[in-house]
């Protein structure tokens, strides 16, 4: 059985991923771990949880040794708009925690290493439609750049170390537990508690702006898929993904379908800039072919469904 330590586990995809893991592989196998923001009932109930900062190297050494920890989620990130208000410390906390992580996993010679990259690695400069998996990397904000570093550094220490560390390219996640915070495509999940709380939301994004989006069960299942996936059949240490593609306006019109009174207008702020230099559709053949991965939600089968859950949650 493994023994997983996930760092960030109070964030929009760690908070999920906890109970997620758990439930595979034990609640004892599990160590949450946050830095600032309180951990949710269910995890602090559910197994072990930590405080603990990435960029506070001795500790995370401490931490791998009395947890004996052999498997690392490393979550942790400051996403895209606020890594244009804050663009040093995005850069020390993505980057250097980064570094912290695989320096003190080659030590102890963990067996896997799980880091996610994002959509935000491509720039105005790359092809916009399908995107490949390999092609420019010119990301024009912090969050990108530090993204492509990253992937860098992973290939890197796989390489020099062989220390297995693995990728996805993650698209915008869209989920009902916990809300993102500082993201250019936080839009797509605001919209659902907005819609459902007031039937209107105004949107920071031009309504022809299209991104690539995943739901989080797919997110969730991408997660463990990669960890689990045969070394042998991986050609590469990062992979493209997405669930789907749709635009501000079109999601809207997906909403309305379940609220007809949904009301949406649209000013686009600082964030215009950086979705525009997103792909809007990204061709993840490779992460098909090489460990087998495959979506499960649409953006019918998702709108479904968050309204269903938040709709429990919100009107009481
Ligand atoms: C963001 O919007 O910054 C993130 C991402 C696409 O990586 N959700």
């Amino acid at each position: 059985m493994r023994r997983i330590l996930v760092i960030g586990a109070a964030g929009q995809i760690g908070s999920e991923l906890v109970p997620f893991l758990r439930n595979k592989y034990g609640n004892g196998n599990v160590i949450a771990t946050g830095r600032k923001t309180p951990l949710p009932d269910v995890i602090k109930n559910s197994g072990p949880v930590i405080y603990l900062d990435a960029l506070e190297k001795n500790r995370l050494s401490e931490v791998l040794y009395e947890y004996e920890i052999d498997t690392i989620y490393h979550m942790a990130s400051i996403l895209s708009a606020t890594g244009e208000k804050i663009p040093q410390t995005a850069w020390d906390i993505n980057i250097n925690g980064l570094i912290n992580v695989l320096e003190v996993g080659r030590s102890y010679k963990v067996d896997k290493i799980i880091w996610p990259s994002s959509i935000a690695a491509f720039g105005p400069t790359t092809p916009r439609e399908n995107t490949p998996n390999i092609t420019v990397l010119q990301p024009t904000t912090m969050y990108g750049i530090t993204k492509v570093a990253g992937e860098l550094l992973a290939e890197y220490y796989y390489k020099k170390y062989d220390l297995d560390v693995r990728s996805m390219r993650l698209p915008g996640i869209i989920s009902s537990e916990t809300l993102p915070g500082g993201g250019t495509t936080d839009y797509a999940v605001e919209i659902f508690y907005e819609a459902i709380k007031n039937n209107k939301y105004t949107c920071f994004l031009r309504e022809d702006t299209v991104l690539p989006m995943m739901y989080q069960p797919d997110c969730l299942k991408c997660m463990v898929d990669l960890l689990e996936a045969d070394n042998s059949k991986l050609k590469r240490r990062v992979y493209n993904i997405t669930g789907m593609s749709f635009s501000a306006g079109e999601i809207a019109a997906e909403i309305k379908k379940h609220i007809p009174d949904f009301e949406i207008d649209y000013k686009p702020d600082f964030r215009q800039e950086i979705a525009d230099s997103w792909p809007k559709s990204i061709d993840d053949s490779l992460a098909r072919e090489e460990w087998g991965w495959n979506p499960t939600y649409d953006l019918s089968s998702m709108t479904k469904d968050m309204i269903e859950i938040l709709s429990k949650r919100l009107i009481k």
